[in-house]
């Protein structure tokens, strides 16, 4: 381990960097000659960093270093892990995933070359996710004669429906960049090379919402999303009033009943 020179009072493996850029965080899977596969000391990285965000930090960017944003799991820890132990490692990426999906702030994913296994996952932890026209998916666990453990299972059918993650698992089918965007998968498509900016741009405006409305849309909205009808229209009526009733939102509608605030446009 080693203590991050970058604004963060936190001790990182070297296999992740951070960087802070005023009130973004850039976090960057740092092991390229693995091509950013995801050991144990990572994960346990990836739940620290998120865990221990400075209250500062208001939107997060999750990138890789090298060719590829993320080859999944470490393969080469597999071979030496019972049952007991696979089902505690899958357990510590639920925990490490968690902290990213419902954090402090939110977080988006700039993908490139392979997004694979749990690369896939992690980056279906992640709010935003904004692809370069070299990214490509697929679970390959099939092929090694696993099954997907970092959550891939409960986030990837909401985003690209169970019918479609099961084929990619049977099949071993591979989605390009311009597919992925078509089913879903990212929310942005951009030129080779031009992911970061792209995703440091919309962290930045993400970190210029009034954090109430933040919270709501990554903290609860899943939720209503995932629950029932009548408990989501009530759960929706609450977490309105209470954003409403936040002084940042009576600034912001002040602000914006006397003209001084920007109206809506198209991009
Ligand atoms: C790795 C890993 C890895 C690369 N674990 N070492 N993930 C996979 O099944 C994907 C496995 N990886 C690949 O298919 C390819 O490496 C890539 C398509 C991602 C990149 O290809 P390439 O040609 O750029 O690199 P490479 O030559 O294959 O790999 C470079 C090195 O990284 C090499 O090690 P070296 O010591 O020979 O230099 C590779 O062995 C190593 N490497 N990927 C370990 N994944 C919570 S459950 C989640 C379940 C999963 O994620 S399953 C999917 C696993």
């Amino acid at each position: 381990m080693s203590k991050s020179a970058s604004g963060f009072d936190l001790e990182l493996p070297r296999s992740l960097k951070a960087e802070r850029r005023g009130d973004i965080a850039v976090l960057f899977l740092a092991r390229a000659q693995k091509r950013n596969a995801i050991d144990d000391p990572t994960v346990f990285g990836i739940e620290a960093f998120f865990a221990a965000l400075p209250d500062a930090i208001k939107a997060v960017v999750l990138a890789g270093e090298g060719e590829h944003f993320c080859s999944g799991l470490d393969l080469g820890e597999l071979t030496s892990r019972g049952i007991a132990q696979g089902i505690a490692h899958s357990r510590s990426w639920h925990r490490a995933f968690e902290r990213i999906e419902f954090g402090k702030a939110p977080v988006v994913a700039v993908l490139h070359g392979a997004v694979v296994g749990g690369g896939l996952e992690i980056a279906a932890a992640c709010h935003i996710r904004v692809a370069e026209a070299s990214a490509y998916y697929a679970l390959p666990e099939g092929s090694r004669g696993i099954f997907v453990g970092g959550g891939g299972a409960v986030r990837l059918p909401r985003l690209i429906g169970t019918a479609r993650m099961m084929d990619m698992m049977l099949t071993g089918r591979t989605y390009g960049a311009e597919e992925g965007q078509a089913i879903g998968i990212s929310h942005y498509l951009v030129p080779p090379g031009a992911g970061l900016a792209k995703g440091i741009e919309l962290a930045e405006r993400i970190a210029g919402n009034a954090p109430m409305t933040n919270f709501a849309v990554t903290h609860v909205l899943p939720r209503i999303a995932a629950a029932d009808p009548a408990g989501g229209y009530v759960t929706e009526a609450l977490i309105s009033a209470i954003a409403q009733g936040d002084d940042e939102a009576k600034a912001r509608l002040k602000a914006f009943l006397e003209k001084r605030a920007p109206k809506t446009v198209r991009n």
